[in-house]
């Protein structure tokens, strides 16, 4: 089996991060154009990459990461954006409660900000612990909060779910949140 993993590396860090990388640019609604794309991978060094390889790793991608337009001529990241491009996410009413998982080191600080976007656009969130842990496990050692997303959005809190099924928010103070990990 072909190992994509590099080049779907690659391809969030151009259309999430820095589409100058590869010296294209993202419009307003975070698309590339899937020519362009394709010709600034072949450019760079160490990298390789046609269409049907673009269409497998979009298809095959664990979270869903990327979507095409209708005619394939545009390609996006679904969430996970730092550069300010408009996805078109769907507001939504979030569930009771969320989780969000992160490293043993933060947790002095999100306790007393709460959770903050840091580099990217939003505050993400998981749907089960599970998922939590494994983001979290990026990080370091892994700590879990449970959000209480049900009073927030009832206090006013605005909830988006992304095209691949992240929970999104502006950010989540302190009182809405609940450590997990002395109860795993
Ligand atoms: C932490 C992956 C100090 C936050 C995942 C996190 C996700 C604070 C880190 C997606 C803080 C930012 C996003 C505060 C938050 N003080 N640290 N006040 N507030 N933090 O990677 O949520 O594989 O930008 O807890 O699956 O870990 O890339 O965010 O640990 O969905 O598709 O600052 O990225 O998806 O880290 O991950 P990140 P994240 P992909």
């Amino acid at each position: 089996m072909k190992d994509l993993t590099k080049l779907s590396k690659f391809i969030a860090l151009i259309l999430r991060h820095k589409p100058e990388t590869i010296g294209i640019s993202l419009d307003h609604n975070g698309w590339a154009n899937v020519g362009e794309l394709i010709e600034g991978i072949n450019r760079t060094d160490g990298y390789s990459i046609d269409m049907e390889t673009l269409e497998e790793i979009v298809r095959t991608d664990e979270k869903g990461r990327y979507s095409f337009n209708d005619d394939k001529t545009k390609i996006r990241a679904n969430q996970g954006h730092s550069v300010n491009v408009d996805v078109e996410l769907k507001e939504e009413i979030p569930p009771e409660t969320l989780y969000h998982g992160t490293a043993e080191r933060f947790c002095e600080s999100i306790r007393k900000e709460g959770l903050k976007p840091m580099s990217r656009l939003y505050v993400h969130l998981s749907k089960d612990v599970e998922t939590a842990v494994k983001v979290g496990s990026r990080h370091g050692k892994c700590v879990v909060f449970k959000v209480k997303t049900g009073e927030m959005s009832r206090q006013g809190y605005k909830f988006w779910l992304s095209e691949n099924g992240v929970w999104l928010t502006k950010n989540v103070p302190p009182i809405f949140l609940e450590e997990l990990n002395e109860k795993r």
